[in-house]
């Protein structure tokens, strides 16, 4: 069987949080999902699945055409983030015309959150909602066997199209949507991600510091509580501290020296973090990586080990400097634990990267403005100034349809139909989208055109490649700011 797995262009996504003339440009890490999805089949089945990641190999609708023809797909996989939506239904369509007898599975992170909409979408014959790797191999599997609608339905974590044998003429084919599975609890079990079919050397990143970056995954889910993330109060499952040692060796043995480590919260389970440390220090292996963690999950000596394991830059939820809306937020954090947090991570010679948010509902533009120079003080290497965005089914915009701030549930309207009209909708009464795009404008200003700043960025350049990225990025926020 044929199977081709796509990572769809971007060039239609939506505007969200971050501007996207500031998004693009930054360069492109290896998305696990659809790898991990690969690597399973490969190692169940045998089948080699071809993968077609358009971002990084800069492809548009044409290129992806022909690189389409010469999969020659049976079987095509899809994945899809909510942002990316209108992309991934072109990519779909696209596939439908080429090969009108091709099967279409959908999967991703909006997938989970929208499971019936998106089935109900034209050129979908399948749908996976949840983690991909195992639901994936079945459908193949069945696809290969023949199998009825009956063993279909039999697929946890499946949704498909059911013709049913009495449909009238016109009518359109049933959905049904299988129970969710059961979420991989060893995942150890799973291959790692099948990175042997992608080219590596495609992937760069402007806040990167080796020479070859690579994205790995240690552990699935965060406890944490913060409302306005999709994931929130998910159960944490790890990997041991041995078999992520044995995929950082694969990949250092392939060039690998840049880890980004995508967990949600790496640092939940701290004596497994500890036992990676120690393995990654015992092996001698020299490499650098970042991970993302929350304020109040470090101390001064995991920090250190962390240091001493090659651990390059943490990145924070800062959020806000106004306790009452990180109380809001449900962070659970207040502005002195993550100066203290920041300055720990100093100390242990760390670097940060500090995300925040402003246009929280209730928000006044001082308090925005105030987090800016809260981020300044913190002395990070990086901070984004994202505009607090309700995401699709977060407890954030779930919260905003109760209270009738917004009539309509535009998310599952856009995710039954997305359309390029579609405009993402913030919730601050007292801002306009133009108005907090253009305070957000402000911040980056503020916090980039830092004589001071400027002049470390220069001192930490690794390559022509490097001040050419970070050169444009900078212009870009000057001129947005400018053109304002
Ligand atoms: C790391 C990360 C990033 C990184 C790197 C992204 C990358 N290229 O790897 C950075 C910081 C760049 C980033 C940026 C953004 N991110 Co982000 N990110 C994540 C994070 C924390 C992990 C993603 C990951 O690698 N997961 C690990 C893999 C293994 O999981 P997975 O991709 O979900 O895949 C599994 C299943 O979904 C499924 N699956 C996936 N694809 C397919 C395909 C098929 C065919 C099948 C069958 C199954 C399947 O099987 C996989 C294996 O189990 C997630 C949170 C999360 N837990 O998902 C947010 C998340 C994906 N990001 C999100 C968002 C919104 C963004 C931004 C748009 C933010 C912004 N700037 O406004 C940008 C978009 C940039 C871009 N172009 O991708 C949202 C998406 C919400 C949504 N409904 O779409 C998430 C879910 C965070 C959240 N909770 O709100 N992100």
């Amino acid at each position: 069987m044929r199977v081709t797995l796509v990572i769809p262009p971007e060039t239609h996504s939506i505007e969200l949080s971050i501007p996207k003339g500031l998004e693009g440009g930054k360069g492109v890490y290896p998305k696990l999902g659809l790898l991990y999805v690969a690597a399973n089949i490969e190692a169940r089945l045998g089948v080699t699945p071809s993968v077609i990641d358009c971002p990084a190999e800069r492809l548009d609708y044409e290129g992806l055409e022909r690189r389409l023809r010469e999969c020659n797909p049976e079987l095509v996989g899809v994945t899809t983030l909510t942002f990316n939506l209108i992309d991934c239904w072109k990519t779909i369509k696209l596939t439908k015309r080429l090969f009108p007898q091709s099967k279409v599975c959908v999967g991703g992170q909006h997938v989970t959150l929208y499971p019936e909409e998106t089935l109900g979408l034209e050129g979908v014959d399948f749908i996976c909602h949840g983690e991909g790797e195992r639901v994936f191999t079945w459908l193949a599997d069945a696809l290969r066997k023949g199998s009825t609608t009956e063993e279909l339905a039999k697929i946890p974590g499946l949704g498909f199209k059911d013709a049913g044998s009495s449909l009238e003429p016109g009518a359109s084919p049933r959905t049904r949507i299988n129970p969710h599975q059961d979420r991989i609890d060893d995942l150890d079990d799973l291959p790692m991600p099948a990175r042997h079919l992608v080219d590596l050397g495609r992937y760069d990143h402007v806040a990167a510091q080796g020479e070859r970056l690579a994205t790995m995954q240690t552990s699935r889910g965060c406890p944490a509580k913060c409302l306005f993330c999709d994931i929130r109060m998910t159960k944490f499952r790890k990997r041991s501290a041995k078999h992520v040692m044995a995929e950082l060796q694969y990949l250092v043995d392939r060039g690998i020296d840049d880890f980004f480590f995508v967990d949600d919260t790496i640092t939940i389970d701290k004596s497994r973090l500890f036992e990676i440390c120690d393995i990654i220090k015992a092996s001698g292996l020299k490499i650098h990586f970042k991970i993302s963690a929350r304020v109040d999950t470090v101390k001064p000596q995991l920090l250190e080990a962390l240091a001493g394991a090659g651990c390059y830059r943490i990145h924070y939820g800062v959020e806000s400097a106004t306790p009452r809306l990180l109380k809001y937020l449900q962070k659970q954090t207040t502005p002195e634990k993550v100066a203290t947090a920041f300055r720990w991570t100093k100390e242990a010679g760390i670097g940060a990267f500090a995300y925040c948010m402003i246009g929280i509902p209730t928000e006044t533009k001082e308090e925005m403005l105030n987090t800016v120079d809260f981020a300044i003080s913190l002395d990070p290497d990086y901070a984004q100034f994202s505009i607090c965005t309700p995401y699709p089914k977060t407890a954030l915009y779930q919260s905003m349809l109760e209270m009738g701030i917004i009539s309509e549930d535009y998310w599952r309207a856009f995710a039954r139909n997305p359309t390029e009209d579609f405009r993402v909708r913030f919730w601050n009464a007292d801002y306009s989208e133009e108005e907090l795009r253009d305070i957000q404008g402000e911040c980056h200003r503020r916090f980039y055109s830092r004589l001071g700043y400027i002049a470390r960025q220069a001192r930490q350049l690794r390559s022509w490649h490097d001040l050419r990225m970070k050169a444009g990025l900078g212009a870009k926020i000057l001129l947005r700011q400018l053109n304002r």
